[in-house]
């Protein structure tokens, strides 16, 4: 069995801002605040995939429970479709279960953590036969580009984990509405969303006792070591994250225990002690409340599946 003829990769161009920009950017304003995509270094993506084996951290579990449960029924919704696209796909195993379920010719996977893309991608390839694979690393807030021979084709965009949260309901909104967009007429969307709930469920999910949040959180700390050459002691700063309802959002910020420097080359960046950066939101919803945003953005939802405790929520957007 050949995969190199069934699997294509490609590399959108990232015109945007570096990790470099970025920070500097960021430590300069005030508050100080970094966008949760560059978490996703090769050691974040890891720290995030232990994340999701957390006791704690019930989203991924629980999106797994339910896709499971409603593959058939999506199946059958969505329709025979000529490709599916993942945007944020990781480690690609939620993805099997929609897979196997619906037998879709094509697949794509988006990803901004190239060789973790590589390789699960890989993998997808070598253990369905019969679909064709397509990787690009890539932001997926950037434009979306489809692989070339979809025109006219539905496309299913698969967006789970509830990484939609980490865009402000506004951004979310206009994320979509772009999205809808891209997608050729007749297409949807299909989208995990975590739900309010409980504080203390939630704030339990973002301070797991194993501490992998919070190393995950220090990562970035440490990504700026080892890719920007930064002088910053990754003890002089802890994990913080708590439920800010009136946003009601989870935020994560990395506080710092003493007043110290954080220096870039020519660049020096303060901290006054307690001052933060912040590093992280994941907005939470009901399930009425997300489903007005689809309809803000130019989407029918067209049906909705979750979990019998009410934890997290699978949409079905139509276009
Ligand atoms: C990938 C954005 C959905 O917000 O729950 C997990 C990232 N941050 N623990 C989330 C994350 C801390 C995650 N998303």
């Amino acid at each position: 069995m050949s995969t190199a003829v069934r699997f294509h990769d490609q590399h959108v161009d990232e015109t945007g801002p570096s990790f470099r920009d970025d920070v500097i950017a960021g430590l300069g304003r005030s508050p100080k605040a970094l966008s949760p995509k560059y978490f996703y270094d090769e050691q974040g993506s890891l720290l995030f995939e232990s994340i999701c084996r957390q006791p704690e951290y019930y989203l991924t579990r629980t999106e797994e429970g339910i896709l499971a449960e409603a593959a058939e029924e999506i199946a059958a919704l969505v329709g025979p479709e000529s490709l599916l696209v993942e945007l944020g796909s990781g480690a690609s195993r939620k993805v099997r279960l929609l897979l196997e379920a619906m037998r879709p010719t094509r697949y794509l996977g988006v990803d901004i953590s190239r060789d973790f893309l590589l390789q699960s991608t890989r993998r997808l390839a070598a253990d369905y036969p019969w679909l064709e694979v397509h990787a690009a690393w890539a932001d997926f807030s950037e434009r979306l580009r489809l692989p070339s021979g979809v025109e006219g084709r539905r496309v299913v965009a698969f967006f789970p984990g509830s990484s939609i949260g980490n865009f402000a309901p506004a951004e979310a909104e206009a994320f979509l509405a772009g999205l809808r967009r891209a997608l050729p007429p007749g297409s949807g969307v299909l989208i995990g969303v975590d739900l309010v709930k409980d504080i203390d469920i939630l704030e339990a999910a973002y301070n797991d006792a194993a501490g992998v949040t919070a190393a995950f959180n220090l990562n970035l700390l440490e990504r700026m070591r080892r890719e920007l050459g930064a002088t910053v002691e990754p003890g002089g700063f802890r994990h913080r994250a708590f439920f800010n309802e009136a946003a009601s959002r989870i935020e994560m910020h990395l506080v710092s225990e003493g007043r110290q420097t954080l220096v870039i080359d020519e660049y020096r960046f303060e901290f006054e002690p307690g001052e933060t950066l912040h590093t992280e939101n994941s907005c939470k919803y009901s399930v009425a409340g997300f489903q007005a945003l689809a309809r803000r953005a130019g989407y029918c939802p067209s049906a909705v599946w979750s979990d019998a405790e009410g934890l997290f929520s699978v949409h079905y957007l139509s276009n």
